[in-house]
C-alpha cells in the first residue's frame, strides 16, 4: 500500500518507518529462535542477544551507505542482520555448520562478514572501538564512514579514552555508538561509572556527542543519519550515547534477578517495537498493515534455521 506521509516527529516517512518496524520484528524474533536454538543445545558457546536494544541496528544501519564498516560487539546479532548479512549463514554460524558467515568455526561472538561492511564483532571489551578507529584512519578524504557499537561497561577501558582521543586528534570518521542498557553483565552501571552520562566523556576530547532514545528507531535514525553526513565531510567524529535495555539476562540462561522490581516492565512499555508500531497507527497505517511484519519475520527465521540446521558441519580441522 501506499503509506506516504510521515510517522511522527523524526521525518522518516512512513513507508521507511514500516520497513524498518518490519526488520526490527525480524531480528527480535530471530533472537528468540536464537534462544531457543541455544537451549535444545544447537549452539556451541554462548549467546548475547539484543532484544530490547532493536532501534539501535535498525536506525543505524538505515543511516549507512554500501561503503561504510561497522564494528560491533558479542552483542551484535541484531547489527549483522541490519546490515543485510544472509540469516541462514547467520544462523548456519551459530550452530557451527560450514555455511556460515565465518565457515562455523567463529561463533555468536565473532559475526564477520565483509562483503556488508562488517568487519567483526568482538568479544574483547573495547575491542569494536578500535577496529573502527583503525578503518576510519584508512578512510580518512574518501567519504566512507567507520561505526563502532559497545557497550556501557567499555566506557571504563583505556580502549574507550584511547580510542577518541586518537579519533579526535586526526579528525577520523568514526561513529561512537555507545549502546547503554544500564548494566553490564550483573553490575548496575551507576555502582562503577562516575558522572551522569558517558556522552560527556567524549565531549572532554572536543567530540560532538548527544544523548539518544534508543528505544525509538526515528531517533535513532535521525541523529545516526545527521552525524554521517557529518562524518562524510571530515569534520571529525561523532558520539551517540543510546539509552536502551536488554529484556533478557547477559548471557545464557541469566534469569538477571538482579534488576530491581519493575524495572524491566517500566522499559518494556517502551519496547522499540511498540514506539514504532504506535508511530505507524498514528500516521494512518493501519493496524491489518502492521500486522503483517509478524508473520513475515516468522517465516524468515523459521528458514533461516531451518537452512542451517539441514547444513553440513566444517570438516574437523586438521591437527599437527
Ligand atoms: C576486556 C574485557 N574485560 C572484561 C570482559 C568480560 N565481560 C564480558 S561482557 C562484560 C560486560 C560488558 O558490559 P557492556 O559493555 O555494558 O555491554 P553489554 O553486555 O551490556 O551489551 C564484561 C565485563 C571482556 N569480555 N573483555
Ligand atoms: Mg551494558
Amino acid at each position: 500500500m501506499n503509506t506516504a506521509g510521515g510517522a511522527g516527529e523524526s521525518g522518516v516517512g512512513a513507508d521507511e518507518m514500516l520497513a524498518m518496524l518490519e526488520q526490527m520484528t525480524f531480528i527480535r524474533r530471530f533472537e528468540e529462535e536464537v534462544q531457543a536454538s541455544f537451549q535444545r543445545g544447537e549452539v556451541p558457546g554462548t549467546t548475547h542477544l539484543c532484544i530490547g536494544h532493536e532501534a539501535i541496528p535498525v536506525g543505524l544501519a538505515a543511516a549507512l551507505g554500501p561503503d561504510d564498516v561497522i564494528a560491533t560487539t558479542y552483542r551484535g546479532h541484531g547489527h549483522v542482520l541490519a546490515r543485510g548479512a544472509d540469516p541462514a549463514a547467520v544462523a548456519a554460524e551459530l550452530t557451527g555448520r560450514a555455511m556460515g558467515l565465518n565457515g562455523g568455526r567463529g561463533g555468536s561472538m565473532n559475526l564477520t562478514d565483509f562483503a556488508h561492511g562488517i568487519i567483526g564483532s568482538f568479544g574483547i571489551i573495547g575491542g569494536s572501538m578500535a577496529a573502527a578507529t583503525g578503518a576510519g584512519l584508512s578512510f580518512r578524504g574518501t567519504g566512507r564512514v567507520a561505526v563502532a557499537t559497545f557497550g556501557d561497561g567499555c566506557a571504563n577501558h583505556g580502549y574507550f579514552f584511547e580510542c577518541l582521543n586518537f579519533a579526535a586528534v586526526f579528525r577520523l570518521p568514526v561513529l561512537f555508538i555507545c549502546e547503554h542498557n544500564l548494566y553490564g553483565e550483573y553490575t548496575p552501571w551507576e555502582q562503577v561509572t562516575a558522572g551522569a552520562d558517558i556522552a560527556a566523556r567524549a565531549r572532554v576530547f572536543g567530540i560532538d556527542a548527544t544523548l539518544v532514545d534508543g528505544m525509538d528507531v526515528r531517533a535513532v535514525h535521525r541523529h545516526a543519519a545527521a552525524a554521517v553526513a557529518r562524518l562524510r565531510t571530515g569534520e571529525g567524529p561523532v558520539f551517540l550515547e543510546c539509552r536502551t535495555y536488554r529484556f533478557v539476562g547477559h548471557s545464557r540462561s541469566d534469569p538477571a534477578t538482579y534488576r530491581p522490581p519493575g524495572e524491566l516492565e517500566e522499559w518494556q512499555r517502551r519496547d522499540p517495537l511498540i514506539v514504532a508500531r504506535d508511530a505507524l497507527h498514528d500516521a494512518g497505517v493501519p493496524e491489518s498493515v502492521t500486522g503483517e511484519a509478524e508473520g513475515t519475520a516468522r517465516e524468515r527465521v523459521r528458514q533461516a534455521f531451518a537452512t542451517a540446521l539441514a547444513s553440513p558441519f566444517p570438516e574437523p580441522a586438521v591437527t599437527r
